[in-house]
């Protein structure tokens, strides 16, 4: 038995996941809910504090504590934790941990007799993280472009254009708002290098995945790019562990989770990615022009590239890919599972309802359409929160329903052209991925088919493929992914002949009303 945990730590929620590369099966799942487990404690809403005027925080200490939860949730499933022989993870992007000059210490003097929480409370010199739904650093963002020499140097740099949500951007404020704390702080972590370093009890380095989504590293090197640092705040190279290759070991799990939970104290622990990164790796995208989405708390749509290719009017992102060799090119839509769910509240529907409402309604919706920016968007840059309808009465619960979800197949479809990838099947992932109904829409917006995996927890499952890739470096990665990125049976969504046409003549209406508004807001 070969057994390898993956970890995904996502706005919501926190996941394991656990495989056996022998009986190629996945073997165990399970979740932490944040909002469930600390939502009083920690002034939480859909995992995260929202402080107004755009600026959107999660806690590190209720993911300090997820941790916890998560191991003793697999104990309790009767997974043999000891037989573990690597853990890779995944985060939310872009979020920001920061430390001051204990962590170190502290970190490598775990004990198993106290929980996490308990013993890393005094390590941090910002309470808080400001995470990817964070959009209140457009100042930042255009001092950053600036700084470097125009947006343009910017891109061909990083890959990026600046981004509110990036981890520079947000440095940057924080070096400009808080500079005593700033000047307190040793250690800048991703949220993703912070889980890391908590399982390996030392400061675990950044991969490229991740990276690169901060607007701080050279795209092409895989290193921090010392231009953009400089732009950044003063002093950051300090403030950062260098980037490490995706693939290559940390070191072995921290001594805290020998002793607690019983780990094998030769359990590695890989550097930790994106979760965007990691799904791409969880839906076995590990060669140029296979393309994905998510349907998260924000849906994304990503692809895997050979080269370097830029988004040039800034909508999308280009990420290093975790299999330390090709790119990723992404569009991330804020207002994914956020716009469904406020649909779903507003007709006061369960999801059994919502995807009855898809049922009793048709493609195209009678010309019904929505903007759905119930908070403020990324792609399109939509800075105020505001819902738009044409065609569509307010009251109309059904209609509403279907509306959004055309309105994110048909925006994913749009934006995604610049990616020069064409898309002739997508493979789905994330919650809303159970959803068939969501799925034909998507099938039939593309004009191709639609596959989903047994798990919806594609970005957990992709850390534990990287888990078991960097056990086995041997091993191609065609080879590591192929037996658990088979779409699982019957669930291959067939786009409709009829509805693709209808969304054909549909999609320019939509692209015009997205424009006229993009227009008027701006
Ligand atoms: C991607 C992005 C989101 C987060 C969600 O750029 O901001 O998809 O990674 O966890």
């Amino acid at each position: 038995m070969s057994l390898y945990l993956g970890i995904d730590s996502s706005t919501q929620s926190m996941t394991g996941l656990v495989i056996d590369t022998d009986e190629q099966a996945i073997v165990a799942e399970a979740s932490i809910n944040f909002d469930e487990h600390f939502a009083e404690a920690y002034d939480l809403e859909s995992g995260v504090v929202d402080f107004g005027h755009g600026v959107v925080h999660g806690q590190p200490l209720v993911w300090v504590e997820a941790l916890d939860f998560l191991f003793e949730h697999l104990q309790a499933a009767g997974v043999d934790l000891g037989r573990i022989e690597a853990i890779a993870g995944s985060g939310q992007q872009h979020g920001t941990v920061y430390l001051n000059e204990m962590a170190e210490e502290v970190l490598e003097g775990l004990s198993g007799e106290l929980p996490l929480k308990d013993q890393v409370s005094n390590i941090f010199s910002r309470a808080t993280a400001p995470v990817w739904r964070d959009t209140s650093t457009t100042t930042q963002c255009r001092e950053i472009e600036a700084n470097v020499g125009g947006t343009g140097q910017l891109l061909s740099l990083t890959g990026n254009t600046a981004f509110e949500r990036f981890s520079g951007p947000q440095i940057r404020k924080f070096w400009q708002e808080e500079p005593d704390n700033y000047e307190e702080t040793d250690c800048i972590c991703l949220v993703s290098s912070f889980i890391a370093s908590l399982l390996a009890g030392r400061l675990v380095p950044v991969d490229p995945g991740d990276g690169s989504g901060t607007n701080l590293m050279d795209i092409r090197t895989r290193q921090w790019a010392p231009t953009a640092l400089e732009a950044t705040a003063p002093d950051l190279a300090a403030r950062l562990l260098p980037v490490t290759p995706s693939t290559k070991s940390a070191g072995t799990i921290s001594p805290y989770f020998v002793q607690r939970y019983r780990m094998n104290d030769t359990c590695r622990v890989l550097p930790f990615s994106g979760d965007n990164p990691c799904s791409l790796i969880g839906l076995g995208l590990v060669q140029p022009g296979q393309i994905a989405v998510s349907l998260g708390t924000g849906d994304t749509l990503f692809a895997c590239i050979p080269d370097p290719v830029v988004s040039e009017d800034g909508e999308g992102c280009l990420f290093a890919s975790p299999d330390d060799t090709h790119y990723m090119a992404l569009i991330c839509f804020l207002n994914g599972s956020l716009a469904r769910e406020a649909v779903r509240d507003r007709y006061a529907l369960d999801w059994e309802g919502f995807a009855q409402c898809l049922k009793s309604t048709h493609p195209g919706n009678n010309g019904g359409m929505m903007l759905p920016y119930f908070d403020p968007e990324i792609v399109p840059h939509i800075p105020k929160a505001g819902v738009v309808r044409e065609n569509l009465e307010a009251d109309d619960a059904s209609a509403n329903v279907r509306a959004v979800v055309e309105a994110q197949a048909m925006s994913s479809k749009i934006h995604a052209r610049w990616m020069e990838v064409p898309i002739t099947s997508i493979s789905v992932t994330g919650g809303a991925s159970a959803n068939e109904g969501i799925l034909q829409i998507f099938a039939d917006v593309h004009g191709c088919p639609v596959q989903r995996f047994e798990t919806t927890n594609g970005a957990a499952l992709g850390a534990a493929l990287r888990a078991s890739q960097g056990h086995h470096p041997e091993i191609p990665w065609p080879d590591i992914v192929e037996p658990f990125t088979q779409p699982a049976s019957g669930f291959i969504v067939q786009p409709d002949p009829a509805a693709v046409e209808t969304y054909a003549g549909l999609i320019p209406d939509y692209e015009a009303l997205e424009r006229r508004h993009q227009e008027t807001i701006e």
